[in-house]
C-alpha cells in the first residue's frame, strides 16, 4: 500500500520528532485524565457518588495513522498530522449513566485552559450502527521546560451500557470471515440490543432520580 510505505519512510526518516510529538499527545492525555479525576473527586465529595466508572487511554497507532491520512487524502507529514488528525490522543470515560457523559464533558470544556474544538453527540443521534457516545474534540495546553504548547485530545464518553455494547460491536470489526447474511443478521441485531441498551439506561436514570430526589 502506497500510503503505508510513504508514512513508513517518513517516520524512518523523522523517527526522533515523530516519537516526540507521541510524547507531546501523551502528555496532553496525562492533562484531561488529572482534570476528569479531580471531577470525580470533588463530585464524590459534594454528592456521594461517583460519576466516573473507569477511564482508560490510547494513542493512535501508526498504522492507523497511515491508514486514516490516505483515506482522507492528506499529505504525510507530521505538520499534516498535527494540523489534520483530531484524534491521535484519546480518552475514553465510561460513565455510570448518560447524563453523566455529558455533565463531565460541560465540566471539562469550560475550564479556561481548555477549548472545545469539535463535538459529535452519538448519543442524542447514534450512529447506523447502533454506537451511542459523546466525542468531544478538546485542545489543552501541555507545559514543557521551554515552551506552551497546545495540543488536541479526543475524549469519548459514554455509559457503562453503551461501552458494554461498544466493547461488543468492536469485535464484530475484527471478525471479517463471516458470511454476508450472518454478518447482516448480526449488525440488525446489535442495532436492535444498542436501542434495549438506550432503554435500559433511561430507567436507571430514572430509578437515580428517585434515590438522590434531583
Ligand atoms: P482508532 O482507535 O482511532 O483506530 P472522521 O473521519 O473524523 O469524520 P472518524 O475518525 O471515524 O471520522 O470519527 P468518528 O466516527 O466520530 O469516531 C471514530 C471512533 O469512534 C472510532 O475510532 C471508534 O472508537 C468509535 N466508533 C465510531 N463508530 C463506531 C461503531 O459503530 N462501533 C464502535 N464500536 N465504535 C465506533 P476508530 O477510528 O475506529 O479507532
Amino acid at each position: 500500500m502506497a500510503g503505508i510505505d510513504e508514512f513508513e519512510a517518513m517516520i524512518e526518516r523523522d523517527e526522533a520528532a515523530f516519537r516526540q510529538l507521541m510524547t507531546y499527545y501523551e502528555c496532553a492525555i496525562m492533562e484531561i485524565k488529572t482534570k476528569l479525576q479531580v471531577f470525580d473527586a470533588e463530585f464524590q465529595l459534594r454528592h456521594d457518588r461517583n460519576p466516573i466508572e473507569s477511564i482508560c487511554w490510547r494513542l493512535k497507532s501508526p498504522e492507523s495513522i497511515a491508514e486514516k491520512l490516505q483515506r482522507k487524502d492528506l499529505p504525510v507529514s507530521l505538520e499534516s498530522i498535527e494540523r489534520n488528525l483530531f484524534d491521535i490522543a484519546g480518552v475514553r470515560v465510561v460513565c455510570a449513566l448518560p447524563e453523566d457523559a455529558y455533565s463531565l464533558a460541560r465540566s471539562l470544556v469550560v475550564q479556561d485552559d481548555v477549548t472545545l474544538i469539535d463535538r459529535r453527540d452519538y448519543i442524542a443521534s447514534p450512529k447506523q450502527s447502533g454506537y451511542r457516545s459523546l466525542h468531544i474534540i478538546v485542545e489543552i495546553p501541555i507545559f514543557l521546560e521551554r515552551e506552551k504548547r497546545p495540543m488536541k485530545v479526543e475524549v469519548q464518553l459514554r455509559s457503562i451500557a453503551q461501552n458494554f455494547w461498544a466493547s461488543l460491536d468492536h469485535q464484530l470489526q475484527y471478525k471479517k470471515d463471516l458470511d454476508a447474511e450472518e454478518e447482516a443478521s448480526i449488525i440488525a441485531e446489535l442495532k436492535e440490543l444498542s436501542d434495549a441498551a438506550a432503554a435500559l439506561d433511561e430507567r436507571m436514570q430514572a430509578i437515580r432520580h428517585r434515590i438522590f430526589r434531583d
